[in-house]
Formats: C-alpha cells, sequence, structure tokens
C-alpha cells in the first residue's frame, strides 16, 4: 500500500517536471499586467436576481417573494418607460412655463417605479383608474407619447382631441385621469365589479394618494369590494404630502396599507420598480384566487410641487427633495443594479438615453405644430350620442326631449 503511494507521488512529481517543461505557466507579474490589460466585461447576463427588502404585511399568510428576478429586455424596457415619462414630465413643465400648456397639470416626476412597476405586471385583460396625476399612467396604457403631449397642448392628435388637457386622460383599459379627490375610487370598485359579472377575469388597479385616502367614499368602496370579493387591487401612492400638507399633519394613522382593517395589506418600497412589479403580481394572484381586494402602499416621492402653481418649498425642504433624489431615485437605482450585475453597459443605457431624447424632440413638435380642435367640434364628444350644436342645459328652464321621453312625459312638460 505504502509502496503503490509512493510510485503515485514520484509519477506525479515526474509529470508535472514534465508540464512544466513543455507548458508556459504565467508568473506573478505576467498575471498582474494581464489584469492591467484585461478588456472590459463585454458580454452581458441575460438574467440575475435581486435580494429585495422585506415586505411589511397586514392580515396576510404569505407574502411576495424578496428574490426577483430581472432579465436584460425587461430591465431595459422598464429604463426606458421610466425615463419616456420623467422626461415628458421635464418637458411639459417647461411648456407649461412657456404657456403652450395651460389649466391644470400635475406632473409625476418621482414617481414613475409605481406606474412602470405596476405596468410590468399588468396582463391584457387589466384595467387601471388613477388620480390627476395620471401622466405617466396614459403614456404607459395608451403606449403614445404624442397622444399625451398633444391633448396637454390642447390639440387635435391629443386622446380627447385636445379638448380635455391634463386631467381628461384616457386609454384602453385606462379610465383616467380623476380630478375629484377620491372619486376614483368607487369608480375603480365598480370596474372590478364589472370584471366578476362578466368574468373578464381581470383586476382593477385602482390609485390613489395619501390625501385621498381619508375620504369616507374610499372606506365605503373598502367595505363594498371585500363584502363582494371583488378583484380589485388599491394601490395607495404615498408621496407624503397632499398639496401642501404632510401625511403626519392629515392623516391620524399613516400606515395605509392597514386601514382597509379587514383587508390584507402590503407596504411596498414604491421607489425600486422591481418590488413594485413583484407586489403587482402577487395582487393580481391574490385576487385570481378569489380572495377579494388587497391594498398596496406604495412608498413613494415627488420631486415637483404638487401642480404648476406649487413650488413645492414651503412645506418641505430643498434639502429633503435632493436627498431622495440622490439616493432613491427608482431609474438610478435600476440602472446601478443592472450595471452591477452586467445585465447591461453604460453604452445600452446611452443608446437608450439618446432614443429617448430624439422620441421627445419629435413629440414636442407635434405638440407645438399640430392644429387646435375648431368650433365645429365644439359639442361634440359630450354625450355618446353627440349632439353638434345642440349642448343640454345651457339655456335656463330649458327642457330638454330625448327620444325615449314617452308621451305622457311630455304632455306633462
Ligand atoms: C373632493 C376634492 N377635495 C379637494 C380637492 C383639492 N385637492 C386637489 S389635490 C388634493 C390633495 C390630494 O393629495 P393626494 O391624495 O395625496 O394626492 P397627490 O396629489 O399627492 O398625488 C386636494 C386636496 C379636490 N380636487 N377634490
Ligand atoms: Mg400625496
Amino acid at each position: 500500500m505504502l509502496l503503490a503511494r509512493g510510485t503515485l507521488v514520484h509519477t506525479l512529481g515526474c509529470l508535472w517536471k514534465q508540464l512544466r517543461k513543455t507548458a508556459h505557466f504565467p508568473t506573478v507579474t505576467e498575471i498582474k499586467k494581464i489584469e492591467e490589460f484585461e478588456v472590459p466585461f463585454q458580454g452581458h447576463n441575460d438574467e440575475v436576481s435581486f435580494e429585495i427588502k422585506p415586505f411589511i404585511k397586514h392580515k396576510l399568510e404569505t407574502d411576495p417573494c424578496t428574490t426577483v428576478k430581472l432579465n436584460r429586455e425587461d430591465g431595459l424596457k422598464m429604463y426606458k418607460q421610466m425615463n419616456i415619462i420623467r422626461k415628458l414630465e421635464l418637458a411639459a413643465a417647461q411648456l407649461y412655463q412657456d404657456k403652450k400648456i395651460r389649466g391644470f397639470c400635475h406632473l409625476y416626476t418621482g414617481q414613475e417605479g409605481v406606474a412602470v412597476g405596476i405596468k410590468s405586471a399588468m396582463r391584457e385583460q387589466d384595467t387601471v383608474i388613477s388620480s390627476y396625476r395620471a401622466h405617466g399612467w396614459h403614456y404607459l396604457m395608451s403606449d403614445s407619447a404624442v397622444s399625451l403631449m398633444s391633448e396637454l397642448t390642447g390639440k387635435v392628435t391629443g386622446c380627447s382631441r385636445g379638448k380635455g388637457g391634463s386631467m381628461h386622460l384616457y386609454a384602453k383599459n385606462f379610465f383616467g385621469g380623476n380630478g375629484i379627490v377620491g372619486a376614483q375610487v368607487p369608480l375603480g370598485t365598480g370596474i372590478a365589479l364589472y370584471h366578476k359579472l362578466q368574468n373578464t377575469g381581470g383586476v382593477s388597479f385602482t390609485v390613489y394618494g395619501d390625501g385621498a385616502a381619508n375620504q369616507g367614499q374610499v372606506f365605503e368602496s373598502f367595505n363594498m369590494a371585500k363584502l363582494w370579493n371583488l378583484p380589485v387591487v388599491f394601490v395607495c401612492e404615498n408621496n407624503h404630502y397632499g398639496m401642501g400638507t404632510s401625511e403626519e399633519r392629515s392623516s391620524a394613522d399613516i400606515e395605509y396599507y392597514r386601514r382597509g382593517d379587514y383587508i390584507p395589506g402590503i407596504k411596498v418600497d414604491g421607489m425600486d420598480v422591481l418590488a413594485v412589479r413583484e407586489c403587482a403580481a402577487f395582487g393580481i394572484a391574490h385576487c385570481l384566487e378569489g380572495k377579494g381586494p388587497i391594498i398596496l402602499e406604495m412608498d413613494t416621492y415627488r420631486y415637483h410641487g404638487h401642480s404648476m402653481s406649487d413650488p413645492g418649498t414651503a412645506y418641505r425642504t430643498r434639502d429633503e427633495v435632493s436627498l431622495v433624489r440622490k439616493n432613491k431615485d427608482p431609474i438610478t437605482i435600476l440602472k446601478n443594479r443592472m450595471v452591477s450585475t452586467n445585465l447591461s453597459s453604460d453604452e445600452d443605457f446611452k443608446t437608450i438615453d439618446n432614443e429617448v431624447k430624439v422620441l421627445l424632440e419629435d413629440v414636442i413638435t407635434k405638440a407645438k405644430g399640430d392644429p387646435e380642435p375648431t368650433c365645429d367640434e365644439f359639442a361634440i364628444d359630450i354625450y355618446q350620442m353627440n349632439c353638434q350644436d345642440s349642448i343640454r342645459g345651457c339655456v335656463p328652464n330649458e327642457v330638454f326631449l330625448s327620444e325615449e321621453t314617452s308621451l305622457h312625459e311630455r304632455a306633462i312638460l
């Protein structure tokens, strides 16, 4: 046995000597040189996993997975979408200053990760309704920057033919854009009832703010949604302010994910698009299992003031805003993650940034150059059956007879 081992060691030693003679093994200095001249990573990973922050949950036995997978294509798509929304909003701010956009205008900068994350999890049959802070949502649901920007500037190429503006944005499966705070919550619950009765298999994403969360109609909607186990994902976009009032000054309880009491909820980092996407998918699955509504509180932040008349600095410090921009920006977070894991390179992002720049130039040129609607269109698009120049209710004591008004009713009138 001992002999056999000695022979083996001897043979291996000979082999090694032979190898040293024939093969060249680099020395330490040579290895260092190779490292110095090493070309940067050329290829990329196609899919990687990330650990995201644990979720805070309410009345849920299971929770969304904190190890999330991201493939290169999806990551770049989300980056591009967030980037387009950011740039569209910055362009809108400029156009507003130039008086090309009039009326109300509420920007979504800082909150892009919420809409983009949810949209990435949505399926064809799912629907969305949101507040007036809806430019990003409209872009995502219509997939048209022209439809948005032309509407903002009052041009016929806009989604409401330029007659609605910032708070009248709609698209397939996107029900606006609601100017009355909280009004979208019962409407979204109604849409969920539609999904259930018509067996569409869809889920209604009903998006509202932290300020709206205190409205009575929100709690009435919660009640009906749970009573009938409707497929609705209530999304509270908590940007920590309602106009100039901080959540601490407006809400007795700022844990919005628990405010449904009997409805389960999750608090999500709304600045992390991957966490948002994961939770939105979890919300869809929850509804499809017939468990009824769920609340997702998205912890997010708006960089601009409430609307164009609010500089956004009277009720919060400039430092607060710049700290969020620096440390929590949803676009930067995604980009850094993808670069650090070789999912993509700086070059990929530069290419996308250039594409977005060109897209924005085209959209702005169109928004400035396209025609406004003419006076002939004044009364069109008010009623489902267009009534051209006869708008009901403009003249005092006017009696309106529809085709359905019965003879008996006509006689009384
Ligand atoms: C019923 C109603 N009350 C008041 C207003 C005026 N108003 C417009 S936005 C707003 C604050 C809403 O804040 P929040 O729900 O947090 O949404 P955010 O603007 O932060 O997205 C208020 C009070 C309104 N439009 N409708
Ligand atoms: Mg708010």
